[in-house]
C-alpha cells in the first residue's frame, strides 16, 4: 500500500468507506447498475463525479476528477493526459491530497501504485527554478576541498543562523516606541535590551559552544572574548562589529552585521589577542550581513564573493547574487560625510576637487558603513572615511569592519586602502584599532592614493 496508504489508513476507515459507499449506492440506484459500472474507467469516473457533485461532496469530487485526469495507460510526463493532469495540480483545481488519496484508494487511475511516473507528475507541476540556498552553497564549496574537516562550513552556518535572529528582532526594532524604550522596561515588565547589545549575544551565543572557536572580538567588548571553559576550543577565531551603524536603527535605514575569520596561529588550545592581531592578508573569509528592504548575506573565502537574499517565508537565505564583481564605468557614486571638509587635509580636498570637476561621479552618503559598502559593490564607486583633524587615525576599525570589507572588495574585483597602504597589508597593533579607509572601485581607489597616499602615514 506504501506511505500513502498508511497516511490514509485512519480516515478511510471513517470517512472514506462510509462516503464511497453513499456515492456507489447512489449512482447504482439514479443511473442503474449496469449502465453506471459499465463502459471505460474514464467513463465510470466520470459518472461517480457527475454523482458526487449532485451530493455537494466537494472533496470527493476533486478525489474522482483527479482519478478521471489520470485515468488510463500512463503515457509519461509530456503526455496528453498528464499534461491535463500536471496544469490541474498547478491551477489548484485538483488539491495535491486529493491526488495522494487518489492514488492509494484507485486503482487503474493509471499512476497509483507507479511511484515513479506519480512523483514526476508532482514535480512537472512545479514551478520550474533552480534555487540555491545558502546550505547547498556552503556543501559544494566544501566538496572542493577533500579535506576539509567542517569546521569553517560550520561557522558559516551557525553565522546565518545567528543573522535571522537579528534581522528578526531588527525587524522590530520600530515597535520599541510602542513595546517600550530600549534600556527601559516594556509593557510585560522585562527588561528591554539595545538591539546592539542583544546582537552581541546572539551571535555569541550562536558560535560559544560549537568547538569550532578559540576565542572572539567583538565590537561590543573591549578585551579578547573567550570561550566559556566548559565547551571545546576549535581552530579559528571569529572577529565581528554585531550592529553597525546602529545610530540609524530609530530612522528604519539600513544597519548590518561583518565578521571576519582567521585561522588560530598560537599554540595552546585558549585563543589570545595574538590571534586577533593579524594582517587583513590572512583572513580565511569574511563578509557582511545587510539588515534592509531583505536581508541579504555577502562573504568570501577567497574564491568570489556570493550574495544570499534571506527569504523570511522560509526562513532561508538563497544565493542572489552569484560571483560579484564591482562594476565599472557609468552609475557609479562617491560617499562620504562632506560635513567634515573643514577638518580635511589638502590631498583630500584636493582629490575631492579633481572628482567634482571631471563631474563622473554622482554623490551618496547613507552613514552607515555596511549600506554604503554595499551599494559600492553592486553599482561601483568610492566609499571614504578619511583621516581627519579630529579622527587622526580615522574613524572605523580595521580588525571588524575595514579589513573584512577590505578583503570582500578585493575579491569582487575593487580595491581598499587606508591612504598609502593597502588596508589587508596593515598589521594591526591592538584590539579596536581605528583606519582611514578608501574603498572601492579600483581605478578610484588609485585616484585616492595618488592624491592622499603623500601626506597619509597610513
Ligand atoms: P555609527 O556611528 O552609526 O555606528 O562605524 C560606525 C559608523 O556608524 C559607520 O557605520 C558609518 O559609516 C560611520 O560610523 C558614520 O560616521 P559619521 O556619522 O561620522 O559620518
Amino acid at each position: 500500500m506504501g506511505i500513502p496508504g498508511i497516511l490514509v489508513a485512519g480516515p478511510l476507515v471513517s470517512v472514506a468507506i462510509p462516503g464511497l459507499l453513499l456515492i456507489l449506492i447512489v449512482g447504482l440506484v439514479s443511473e442503474g447498475a449496469a449502465s453506471f459500472l459499465a463502459g471505460s474507467t474514464d467513463l465510470v469516473l466520470a459518472r461517480l463525479i457527475r454523482v458526487v457533485e449532485a451530493l455537494a461532496m466537494p472533496s470527493w469530487a476533486a478525489l474522482f476528477r483527479g482519478a478521471w485526469l489520470g485515468a488510463g495507460r500512463h503515457r509519461g510526463v509530456g503526455g496528453r493526459r498528464t499534461r491535463r493532469l500536471t496544469r490541474a495540480l498547478r491551477e489548484g483545481i485538483i488539491p495535491r491530497p486529493a491526488i495522494t488519496l487518489t492514488a492509494a484508494l484507485v486503482p487503474g487511475s493509471g499512476w497509483c501504485g507507479r511511484r515513479g511516473c506519480f512523483s514526476d507528475l508532482l514535480r512537472g507541476s512545479m514551478p520550474e527554478t533552480s534555487v540555491t540556498t545558502l546550505s547547498r552553497h556552503i556543501v559544494e564549496e566544501e566538496r572542493k576541498h577533500p579535506h576539509a574537516t567542517g569546521a569553517f562550513s560550520s561557522i558559516l552556518y551557525d553565522i546565518a543562523l545567528a543573522a535571522k535572529i537579528i534581522s528578526r528582532e531588527v525587524n522590530k526594532a520600530g515597535l520599541v516606541d510602542i513595546l517600550g524604550q530600549a534600556g527601559t522596561t516594556n509593557v510585560h515588565g522585562e527588561a528591554v535590551q539595545k538591539l546592539d547589545m542583544f546582537a552581541d549575544a546572539v551571535i555569541y551565543k550562536a558560535m560559544d559552544h560549537t568547538g569550532n572557536l578559540c576565542c572572539m572580538a567583538s565590537e561590543e567588548h573591549s578585551d579578547v572574548v573567550p570561550i566559556p571553559d566548559r565547551f571545546p576550543r576549535g581552530n579559528y577565531v571569529l572577529l565581528y562589529d554585531p550592529l553597525d551603524g546602529s545610530s540609524n536603527i530609530d530612522v528604519n535605514v539600513p544597519i548590518g552585521t561583518i565578521f571576519s575569520i582567521h585561522r588560530k596561529i598560537t599554540s595552546g588550545s585558549d585563543g589570545c589577542l595574538e590571534d586577533c592581531l593579524q594582517p587583513g592578508s590572512r583572513q580565511l573569509a569574511a563578509g557582511y550581513v545587510v539588515y534592509g528592504s531583505s536581508t541579504m548575506l555577502v562573504y568570501t573565502s577567497g574564491a568570489g564573493v556570493y550574495g544570499f537574499t534571506l527569504d523570511p517565508g522560509i526562513g532561508e537565505f538563497l544565493l542572489s547574487h552569484p560571483n560579484i564583481c564591482i562594476p565599472a564605468g557609468a552609475g557609479r557614486t562617491y560617499s562620504v560625510n562632506e560635513s567634515y571638509t573643514e577638518r580635511w587635509q589638502p590631498g583630500q580636498r584636493r582629490f575631492m576637487d579633481e572628482l567634482k570637476r571631471e563631474g563622473r561621479l554622482s554623490s551618496r552618503y547613507i552613514g552607515s558603513l555596511v549600506a554604503d559598502v554595499h551599494r559600492t559593490l553592486l553599482q561601483g564607486g568610492l566609499f571614504m572615511y578619511p583621516a581627519d583633524a579630529r579622527n587622526p587615525r580615522g574613524k572605523l576599525r580595521l580588525l571588524y569592519e575595514a579589513a573584512p570589507l577590505a578583503l570582500i572588495c578585493r575579491q569582487a574585483g575593487g580595491g581598499a586602502i587606508a591612504g598609502r597602504r593597502d588596508i589587508l597589508d596593515l598589521a594591526p597593533t591592538e584590539l579596536h584599532q581605528r583606519t582611514p579607509l578608501y574603498i572601492g572601485s579600483l581605478d578610484l581607489v588609485e585616484h585616492a592614493r595618488a592624491c592622499v597616499g603623500g601626506e597619509s602615514e597610513f
